[in-house]
């Protein structure tokens, strides 16, 4: 493939006329961009429109379009593309995306940019950045991006300058099941939905918070396997419609019904002996804890009728061990958060369906992979390290409580920026650097968020649009989209490992750079560009692969590189098929399976029930446990949200095709409701509690809770720059309290509100 060097001065193009923005400093509007330079041929890519990076075979067509495609090649992802990914080529052209880079003349939020050069941007952030250094130590400077993608290259700029404080969206999204999986297994878990026989669902909602591989596991699992799905859901999802049986769940109660789960498996004799016998540690401390939380007791919690909890345990049960209760991603995140993930995994870890079909299993990389086969089965790659970087003795601003140590190495404790800023705790924040998030819409509490941007001396952000959270800025840094950057080989191994690549499918529109080469250059500004020894992504590629061009060019051309075959370690037709591939493969035991290698990197090396670490981090938590939370006042509306399939979080709302399709997020209220407070569809509301006010539309649907209102999420932006997405709907992060959750350090995304018409 053949990439020409920019040209793109082709006249004003006729589509900038209506475009509100039509003049905004550094758009692609004012470039006048017409003609796009690319391969004609496909190219083997990356989707980012979301961050499950699905793999895509991308081309320009006629100069004019960008096809995007899934690549074939990566068959659990269908060989397909969400409606996002397919409107990547939207968000390219779209005049009102930044392609300079800009300097704020007005005050912080004000809207008012001056386009300058990248020298004298880099000059700014150096001068700034140095000077706050000097004076306050680097450790007052934070760096956050959401994580995948270049945000490495970030947090490495963040250790040459001397600061500890890197930040992804962690607490935001992951950080509750990703921790509560290091607690109990040592390590991140996955789930083989395609071959489940029955899944039980808590909110996971994957018909439309789309996950390509686990949408289509999920689809084969119930067309395929004729899985049946269970779903505890507080609203009439996607997911709850292609049910065999929902359950409108109260809000926050999950955790209840995993608990009388674990009580029915246990106390009706149903839970997989032998397994807890030999791999978990601490199961007589949560059978005793468990005892007292039987059915009944859940109902009177969560709604869930106690006949049907245990029936449903019964029928799991005997479903196993290809049978799973899906730990989920989000639903409602609760203080409880730590618990309720944990228990999700014990009512998994009960029936044994770990390194089962259609139960939870360990990533298997080729390291790992190549010590079972006996041979190099798949390449392995190298990460270059840089020798000499900084020692760095400040403390990390979230290192306020031993508690919070599972979180440091996740990504971190977003939240933490507020109070550092806001109330010097654990210090004085003075800068921020900020690359792909938009804090603002996705942390909570957006009036702080302001408040503590408005306090720091000096913050850049690095993004594609001006979005609120970047309105704020001083300095903006416009990047190349992922259809104009080339990133680093990415390992996506499963079952078995997987290489593939990002790579450039259309020249760089306007002076925008990909942002591994704008910190290299940061860096540079800072005199630090010693600790960045690569000239290209090439470079980098190259030193991953040990300088196996073959190799490299393999991964670029085909894009999804899959080596050998999946493996389940207790999986007998799995093992047969893995030793009949390499003939110098570990014997296998009595049973043909490697059920005697399966080991845990916990201090026990057990699956840990009840934990000894938890206990000393978290006293009290050793156990799972249930307590009460509080999520509203006695006379408001719960409130949750969820994603919609035609948008991202907030990263989406002013694409183009993706606002067309749709740019409200009318409140889903249910009609009993609505009579109460005289509310009918269509009307305008205002929704309001103690952290803040909206005002939206109502939807009037049997499909909620009579005490539960929700909205889909990232909408109403409050800054102008994001013309089709200013004031239109809720935005959430307005209604939501800043808290931090025990343990794992989540923020809340469930709150209460009242509403009334307007
Ligand atoms: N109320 C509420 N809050 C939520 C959620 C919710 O459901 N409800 N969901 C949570 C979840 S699950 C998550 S993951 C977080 C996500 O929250 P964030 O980490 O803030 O991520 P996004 O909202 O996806 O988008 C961040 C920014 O990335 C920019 N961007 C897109 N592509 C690029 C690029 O190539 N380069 C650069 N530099 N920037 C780019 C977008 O313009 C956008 O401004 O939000 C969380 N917040
Ligand atoms: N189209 C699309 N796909 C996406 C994304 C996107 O923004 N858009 N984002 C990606 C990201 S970053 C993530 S993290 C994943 C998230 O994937 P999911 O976690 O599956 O997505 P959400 O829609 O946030 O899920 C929240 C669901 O939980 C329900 N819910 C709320 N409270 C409760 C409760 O207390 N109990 C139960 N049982 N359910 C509850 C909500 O109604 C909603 O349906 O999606 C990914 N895929
Ligand atoms: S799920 Fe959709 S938007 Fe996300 S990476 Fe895959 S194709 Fe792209
Ligand atoms: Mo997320």
């Amino acid at each position: 493939m053949k990439l020409n060097r920019r040209t793109f001065i082709k006249g004003l193009g006729a589509g900038t006329a209506g475009c509100a923005f039509a003049t905004l400093p550094g758009s692609i509007a004012a470039l006048g961009t017409t003609e796009l330079q690319g391969s004609a041929e496909s190219v083997a890519s990356i989707c980012e429109m979301c961050s499950t990076r699905c793999p895509i075979s991308a081309r320009v067509v006629k100069g004019k379009n960008v096809s995007i495609l899934g690549n074939k090649k990566a068959k659990s992802f269908g060989g397909a593309v969400c409606a996002r990914g397919g409107a990547g080529h939207s968000q390219l052209y779209d005049k009102q995306r930044i392609v300079k880079p800009l300097k704020r003349i007005g005050e912080r939020g004000e809207g008012k940019w001056a386009e300058i050069e990248w020298d004298e941007a880099y000059s700014i952030i150096a001068k700034n950045l140095n000077k706050i250094k000097a004076d306050y130590g680097a450790e007052s400077v934070a760096f956050s991006s959401k994580s995948g993608s270049l945000a490495g290259h970030l947090f490495h700029l963040a250790k040459a300058y001397g600061s500890p404080n890197t930040f992804t969206h962690a607490s935001t999204c992951p950080a509750g099941y990703v921790i509560a999986a290091k607690a109990m297994f040592g390590d991140k878990i996955s789930r083989d939905l395609s071959n489940a026989k029955y899944i039980i669902n808590f909110g996971h909602n994957l018909y439309e918070g789309i996950n390509m591989s686990e949408t289509r596991g999920m689809m084969n699992a119930q067309m395929e396997q004729g899985a049946k799905l269970v779903v505890f859901e507080p609203r009439f999802s996607i997911v709850a419609d292609k049910a065999d049986e929902w359950y409108a769940i109260k809000p926050g109660t999950d955790v209840a019904v995993a608990l009388a789960i674990c009580n029915t498996l246990i106390k009706d004799d149903l839970y997989d002996k032998a397994f807890v016998a030999q791999y978990v540690s601490g199961f007589e401390a949560f059978a005793e804890e468990v005892e007292q939380y039987t059915p009944e007791w859940a109902e009177s919690i969560s709604d869930v009728p106690a006949e049907d909890i245990r029936r449903i345990t019964h029928e799991y049960a005997a479903a196993a061990p290809h049978a799973l209760v899906d730990f989920g991603h989000r639903s409602s995140f609760t203080t409880e958060e730590f618990e309720m993930r944990r228990a999700l995994y014990a009512a998994n870890v009960l029936i044994g369906n770990i390194e089962r079909k259609g139960g939870l299993y360990f990533g298997k990389k080729a390291p790992n992979y190549n010590k079972f086969a006996g041979e190099k089965a798949a390449p392995t790659l190298s990460k270059p390290g840089v020798a000499n970087m900084p020692k760095i003795d400040a403390k990390r601003i979230d290192m306020v409580d031993e508690q919070y140590s599972l979180l440091w190495s996740e990504g971190g404790m977003y939240q933490s920026i507020l109070d550092a800023s806001l109330d010097a705790v654990p210090y004085q924040l003075h800068g921020w650097v900020m690359s792909r998030t938009n804090p603002m819409q996705t942390l909570t509490d957006r009036a702080r968020i302001v408040k503590a941007m408005q306090k720091l001396d000096f913050i850049v952000a690095c993004d594609i649009y001006i979005s609120e959270s970047a309105a704020y800025a001083d300095i903006f840094l416009p990047e190349s989209t992922y259809l104009e950057r080339d990133e680093e080989i990415s390992d996506k191994s499963g079952k078995n490992p997987v290489y593939y690549v990002r790579q450039r499918v259309v020249e760089t529109i306007g002076d925008t750079k990909p942002s591994w080469l704008i910190w290299k250059e940061v860096a540079d500004k800072l005199g630090q560009g010693e600790f960045f020894p690569w000239d290209n992504m090439e470079t980098l590629q190259l030193f991953q692969v040990d300088k196996d061009v073959a190799l490299l060019n393999h991964i670029k051309r085909d894009g999804w590189v899959s080596y050998g075959k999946p493996l389940m370690l207790r999986e007998p037709s799995m093992v047969k098929d893995f030793i009949a591939t390499y003939p110098n493969a570990k014997t296998p035991d009595s049973d043909n399976t490697y059920a005697s290698h399966l080991s845990f990197k916990t201090p026990t090396g057990k699956i840990e029930l009840s934990s000894d670490k938890v206990e000393g981090i978290a006293p009290g938590r050793g156990v799972i446990k249930f307590r009460e939370v509080s999520m509203k006042k006695a006379d408001e509306l719960y409130f949750i949200q969820g994603k919609v399939a035609v948008h991202t979080n907030a990263g989406t709302q002013n694409v183009p095709m993706l606002a067309n399709l749709m740019s409200d997020n009318a409140l889903w209220i249910h009609p009993v409701t609505a009579k109460l407070l005289n509310i009918q569809s269509g009307d305008a509301i205002r929704i309001y509690n103690a952290t803040g006010s909206e005002d939206g539309h109502a939807l009037v649907t049997p499909g909620i809770r009579p005490d539960t209102v929700f909205a889909y999420m990232g909408c109403g932006s409050k800054n102008k720059e994001l013309a089709r997405a200013t004031g239109k709907g809720v935005h959430c992060g307005n209604l939501l309290p800043d808290v931090k959750s025990p343990v794992t350090g989540m923020c809340l995304h469930t709150t209460g509100v009242k509403i009334a018409k307007i």
